[in-house]
């Protein structure tokens, strides 16, 4: 048993709206993470919560025609209720409305205050309200749209305290550097680092638009400032701890694992730290960052309504297969299309073909030959090769999932089942009977028991009902006594009376849920292998190897039009050798009619994610290149067939 502390974060998820597939994921891995670790002897805290103010939840709440508390306070109580049917085993769940957590931000505000941090200054500039964030105008779309949602920002001009970020980009590079797997995954990383050598601008922290977010701190005498949603929301990892008021478990802190998706990878890799450095306080020992589930290879999200309720799916097929699928489906730190089809596939062939069928397998041979008896005694004598196998498989699992390889713990978990079943095939109980080799028969028995039991407690943590009835059938204990000598450790089971249980995971022939659209026939597995360049979240620069990743083809342009109301837009149909043509809009307007474009070439590049601008979904982009005489297209030099490639 280790005595070590372990605290796991998950995002703060804000109350625009009620949680999605994506929400769930990231909650099931800090769960799964927690519970691993609880079961290791850790003293584990695990945190979540909801992220309550800022100008898009004031926004949200205005549209509803209800007040920002009473608005936040509703959809904040149903993220809690999902994560307590959930069963998700979190130890506080943290609201940026809380007092505590006021007052920590508030001592946080007044202590990088006293640092010499803070400064009070004009911003001029540009802003998102959708994903709360401040952009200079180089990294704006059509001088006007954001680079992340592709929603128009509002120029913001207004007084406002700033953070000297900028003076940390030397002690994130050293911090990068220094701790290889402070982000994870490491591709991760590379981002990161990029970003922080292209320079770091001080942050503006604090806003006097409007009202809905902490107060500064009253020796600032300044009360017209709030501050900004990123800085209240990420100090919620200390505040939860008492940070600013009790101190009570601030113990826990650095934290062993914060876990987001990559979308907000900026403010926990670059911000944070920076904000942990000026607060004297130690930085988190590792942010995860995984991947986006999309629906149609568009990314899951509220605002743009492509989402998969993780209620109905998990009502529908099992909160536990749910948790297995989702984990098990998609590598960590990359990206998965959301199917029923693929998770029937997870429930009837991992979960039934291999794991059901073994334990009921067992359940038949020990009823049929020993009353439902299991004795382990002579499993050594017979199957030793079979019992290293097995171990050789379990002395792996842990390294994977500190490395948050959490799809290869499990691909590595599947093996033992695999020996399990093979030997079943190999040694024929039956015929063992036949032949009078009881003793033999019984080991067997003991060996798949044995293995059953091995795998049931390192699943525990992702499947913690099931393994639950595994361990109730099997008349044993998941705990960390079994996590160590089962799950750890080579001991088998004391002898014992097997419990008949109902199948566990009757065969799905049909998906569930009608009111989510058809997939395609593709699995999960088979598009990952096909994914697309990730967004480099306005990291401007990227290797050859990224590169080499964009999908540049030739397209024809088959329709043109010009955009009402936009002096820069035109929205063009163009073919790239695909069923049909894909809507561009492109800022080209200035330079280009809609004769110029009209049956004329142009380079696509065709695997950026699609982006709304305007309102228009538009499906890449055209090259071109742009210099003080204005704009030209980037054109094959003879014509090639749509759709050809480039490169
Ligand atoms: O960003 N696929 O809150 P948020 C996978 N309040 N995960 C997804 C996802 C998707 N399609 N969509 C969302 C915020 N997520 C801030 C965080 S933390 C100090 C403040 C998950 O409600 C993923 O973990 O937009 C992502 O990082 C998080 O939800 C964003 O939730």
């Amino acid at each position: 048993m280790s005595c070590e502390k372990a605290y796991i974060t998950t995002p703060i998820y804000y109350v625009n709206d009620i949680a999605h597939i994506g929400h769930a994921y990231t909650t099931i891995i800090a769960d799964t993470l927690a519970r691993y670790s609880r079961l290791a002897g850790m003293e584990t805290f695990f945190l979540t919560g909801t992220d309550e103010h800022g100008q898009k939840i004031a926004e949200a709440a205005k549209r509803k025609g209800e007040t920002t508390q009473a608005y936040a306070n509703k959809i904040s109580a149903t993220f809690k209720d999902l994560w307590d049917d959930f069963d998700i085993s979190y130890d506080k769940f943290i609201r940026t409305t809380d007092e505590e957590h006021m007052q920590g931000v508030q001592k946080a505000f007044s202590t990088m205050h006293k640092n010499g941090d803070i400064y009070k200054d004009t911003y001029k500039g540009h802003y998102c309200i959708s994903c709360e964030t401040f952009f200079p105008s180089i990294q704006l779309v059509d001088d006007e749209f954001c680079p992340e949602c592709g929603k128009s920002t509002t120029i913001v001009e207004e007084e406002s305290y700033f953070f000297r970020l900028s003076s940390y980009e030397d002690k994130l590079l050293a911090w990068y550097a220094d701790t290889p797997d402070c982000i994870l995954p490491r591709s991760k990383k590379n981002e990161v680092i990029r970003f922080v050598e292209s320079g770091l601008q001080d942050l503006s922290i604090t806003r006097t638009s409007f009202d809905w977010g902490v107060k500064l701190p009253e020796d600032m005498n300044d009360p017209k400032h709030v501050m900004y949603v990123w800085l209240d929301a990420l100090m919620n990892y200390v505040t939860a701890l008492g940070y600013g008021t009790d101190d009570k478990n601030m113990d826990f802190w650095p934290a062993r694992v914060q876990l987001i998706g990559k979308d907000i990878l900026r403010f926990h890799a670059i911000y944070w730290p920076a904000f942990l450095m000026s607060l004297g306080l130690p930085l988190p020992k590792h942010i995860a960052a995984h991947g986006w589930w999309t629906r149609d290879g568009e990314k899951m999200s509220k605002s743009k309504g492509n989402v998969v309720n993780p209620k109905e799916v998990a009502d529908a097929y099992g909160l536990d297969n749910f948790r297995y699928f989702m984990l098990r489906e998609v590598p960590f730190g990359g990206d998965g299309d959301f199917s029923q089809k693929a998770l029937i596939d997870r429930i009837n062939s991992d979960l039934g073909n291999d794991l059901g069928n073994l334990l009921n397998r067992v359940i038949g041979m020990s009823g049929k030959y020993f009353e439902g008896k299991v004795d382990s005694s002579n499993v050594a004598k017979y199957y030793q090769t079979e019992l290293d196998e097995v171990h050789v498989s379990l002395d792996k699992l842990e390294p994977l999932l500190y490395e948050m390889q959490i799809h290869r713990y499990l691909e590595e978990l599947w093996r033992p089942l695999t020996v399990a079943n093979r030997a079943i095939d190999k040694y024929e109980p039956w015929n063992l009977i036949k032949n009078g080799k009881e003793e033999e028969a019984m080991a067997l028995n003991g060996l798949i028991s044995a293995i059953l039991a091995k795998v049931s407690v390192m699943l525990y943590p992702v499947m913690p009902k099931v393994c639950t009835k595994i361990a109730d059938a099997l008349h044993f204990t998941i705990d960390n006594v079994s996590f160590e000598k089962l799950g750890k450790g080579t001991s088998l089971l004391e002898p014992f009376t097997l419990t008949k249980i109902d199948p566990l995971f009757p065969r799905i022939e049909e998906p569930l849920l009608t009111q989510i659209e058809p997939e395609d026939k593709k699995s999960v597995t088979q598009k990952a292998k096909e994914t697309k360049v990730e967004t480099t979240e306005g990291i401007a620069l990227i290797g050859i190897d990224q590169f080499f990743q964009t999908s540049l083809k030739v397209g024809t342009v088959v329709k043109a039009e010009e955009v009402e109301k936009s002096k820069k837009l035109l929205l063009l149909q163009v073919d790239v050798g695909e069923s049909e043509p894909r809507q561009v809009v492109a800022g080209i307007k200035e330079w280009y009619s809609v004769d110029d474009m009209l049956n004329t070439q142009v380079c696509v590049v065709a695997n950026l994610k699609p982006a709304k601008l305007m309102g228009m979904l538009s499906q890449g982009m055209l090259l071109a290149a742009k210099d003080e005489n204005g704009l030209c297209m980037i054109r094959p030099e003879k014509t090639k067939l749509a759709g050809t490639p480039i490169g």
